[in-house]
């Protein structure tokens, strides 16, 4: 530890939860605190009341399965956004209109294994990797794309409303854990890592015979969420990120042995890189050099198989994080298990693909940084920081003094590293994923907390710590805690992201149930004084309207299937209403102009209270209803 970390340290100690505070106070150099003049700051973490965020923080949350959405730089949480989590707020997981996003994308086979256990879908996700649509090589504010590596699935949240609108499983691969969209000239794909290697027709015909597993890197056509083709590759994909130029998709791949236990994982000394050249795949998906599988088009672009479609870039032993860096032309592959970072420089990949070149040609710098590197961020100002796991640091460092050094240079790279609390996974800048990176803003995601807040029990939360990287010491001046667990986040210019206000009536969210409403000759807008009967299948429609409900009480019989639409008439910005029927596990948001409903079976007679569970009014406790279901026979 540098004995500035050790000032560091003890000025935070000294200070405690105030030390930002102390920041923001302290003038131009004077008094011992002072390194931080106010004038260096990268803007206010500490925002006053009503003051609003620079940025838009998009947060995974790993296994807890949902997307969350912070105001960054204060790291106010500010939404969660359900995608592969059953949500008892909003009803996700529950909702007609949910269940369609969370069902129709799964495969036959699926579904069939799901209905034996009683089940239409998941619920749960692990959701480690959000990232956002690119045009030209920054985002565009279309969409989130994120991916489940729990159940093999990758979600698309469309940001006009900060809904999840599609999930899609992705067949013949199995726990989808790296996802990056193309960055050039638009998202295009999104491509996706599946982590572990299977059969790749895993029906039990093969089973402990691992020479049979094979890995899949997998193009998702980002507009239409199809499967664009899949590239059968060797070793396990961890992470991955494309290009500046449209070209090229990198992944990260540890076990090249393709071993199954650790010993067997960790044998070689060298993994690798597997570079995927798209025009080249492309161009044979063209030609029909593919094998079907599970309706997909597989290309074999495994090692030593065929010479266009992939590159394998040796690099030193279990390679973690994938970074392409906004300069366009390095990309920063974190060690892991080795000490360093390896850097491809793209300009040199062409050359890779020519008949006998040098494997590591495209390499060019390797620069040695401390313990356990697994994420690296930039400043587009030719500075890169990457996490340190073991060392519990980020190191900041100098991309073009390590490829200096690299070339037999004597020069040294780091430029200078802070301690953070404890163990940093991801770490993310401000823009950082694209050509507009504004080197303001360094967020370090902690896997463990310790001894940072009160203690809450065995299980802790993780410590998130926001680093001023427009000071050269980058101080950590903010830390906050958060539940399970994010991996990785984006944070985004908060002009690119409008959301609307309101929902349009029009939305294709709730299409179905305006084709029902039509088709019983009813408009949704307006509801219906009497539930409408088909056969034991019941519809209710109703409409909501701060503080009521367009029915005050409606009859089913036992037994019956009911299914309740409820549309907000309210359109005035945060009117949601909600519907909960008590005892019957029943409860969904309603946002203004929106029509959400829900299916479930009154098997219970008697009296049944629904009420609005988003406070909306005053009378908010007021708006209520009675549901009778008449006993059965009656
Ligand atoms: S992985 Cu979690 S620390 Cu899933 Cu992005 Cu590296
Ligand atoms: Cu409507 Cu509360």
């Amino acid at each position: 530890m540098s004995d500035k970390t050790n000032l560091k340290l003890s000025r935070r100690g000294m200070l405690g939860a105030t030390a930002t505070g102390a920041l923001a106070v302290t003038t131009g150099g004077a008094g011992l605190f002072a390194s931080a003049p106010m004038a260096q700051a990268a803007g206010k973490v500490n925002l006053a009341p009503g003051e609003l965020d620079e940025y838009y923080g998009f947060w995974s949350s790993g296994q807890t399965g949902e997307m969350r959405i912070l105001g960054f730089p204060s790291m106010r949480e500010l939404m969660r956004v359900p995608v592969f989590n059953r949500c008892s707020a909003t009803g996700w997981g529950q909702t007609n209109e949910s269940l369609k996003v969370l069902t129709e994308g799964l495969t036959e086979e699926t579904k069939a294994f799901l209905a034996k256990r009683g089940k239409v879908t998941y619920d749960n996700g692990d959701l480690h990797h959000p990232h956002m649509s690119f045009t030209d090589g920054t985002y565009d504010g279309r969409y989130l794309f994120m991916n489940d590596k729990a159940n093999t699935r990758v979600a698309r949240v469309r940001c006009d409303v900060m809904k999840c609108d599609k999930i899609v499983e992705i067949p013949n691969t199995g726990d989808i854990h790296g996802l990056r969209p193309q960055k050039y000239p638009r998202t295009g794909y999104v491509f996706a890592n599946g982590e572990h290697e299977m059969p790749i027709v895993n029906d039990g015909t093969i089973l402990d015979q691992p020479e049979e597993y094979v890995n899949i890197f997998t193009a998702i056509d980002g507009d239409t969420m199809e499967i664009a083709w899949q590239v059968m590759v060797s070793g396990n994909l961890d992470n991955c990120d494309a290009d500046y130029q449209g070209k090229y998709a990198f992944s990260t791949s540890y076990n090249s042995e393709m071993g199954m236990t650790l010993a067997e994982m960790t044998e070689s000394e060298m993994d690798h890189v597997v570079i995927f050249n798209i025009k080249e795949i492309e161009a044979a998906i063209e030609a029909g050099d593919y094998t079907e599988y599970s309706g997909v088009k597989v290309v074999d672009g495994r090692k030593g198989r065929n010479k266009n479609y992939t590159r394998y870039v040796p690099i030193p032993n279990s390679p973690h994080g994938c970074n392409t860096a906004p300069d366009g032309r390095h990309v920063v592959l974190n060690g892991k298990l080795s000490p360093t970072c390896s850097v491809i420089d793209v300009t040199k990949v062409d050359a890779l693909f020519a008949e006998n070149a040098d494997e590591r040609s495209c390499i060019v710098a390797e620069p040695e940084l401390g313990l356990g590197p697994l994420h690296t961020a930039f400043d587009g100002k030719g500075m890169a920081y990457t996490t340190l796991f073991l060392d519990s640091q980020i190191v900041k460092w100098d991309i073009d003094k390590a490829v200096r050094a690299y070339a037999g240079e004597d020069v040294d790279p780091i430029v200078t590293k802070t301690d953070v609390m404890y163990q940093p996974g991801h770490n993310h800048t401000s823009m950082g994923e694209t050509r507009e990176a504004d080197g303001k803003w360094l967020i370090s995601l902690n896997k463990f907390s310790k001894d940072r807040f009160i203690n809450v029990g065995p299980l802790k939360p993780e410590n998130e710590q926001l680093l001023d990287i427009t000071q050269d010491d980058m101080p950590v001046v903010h830390d906050g805690p958060t539940f399970a667990e994010p991996h990785d986040c984006i944070i985004v210019r908060r002009d690119i992201v409008n959301p609307v206000r309101v929902w349009s009536r029009d939305d294709p969210m709730f299409e179905d149930a305006r084709k029902q409403a039509e088709a019983d000759g009813v408009v949704l807008e307006d509801g219906h004084p009497e539930p409408i009967r088909d056969g034991d299948k019941v519809r209710v429609y109703m409409w909501s309207m701060a503080p009521t409900f367009s029915m005050e009480k409606f009859t089913v019989r036992q037994g019956d299937e009911v299914t309740i639409y409820v549309t907000n008439l309210d359109d005035i910005d945060d009117v949601t209403h909600g519907l909960t029927l008590s005892n019957h596990g029943v409860a969904m948001e309603v946002a203004p102009q929106a029509t959400a409903s829900v299916t479930f079976t009154a098997d219970r007679p008697g009296v049944h209270w629904f009420y609005c569970q988003w406070f909306c009014h005053a009378l908010h406790m007021e708006m209520r209803g009675r549901m009778l279901v008449e006993p059965r026979g009656a």
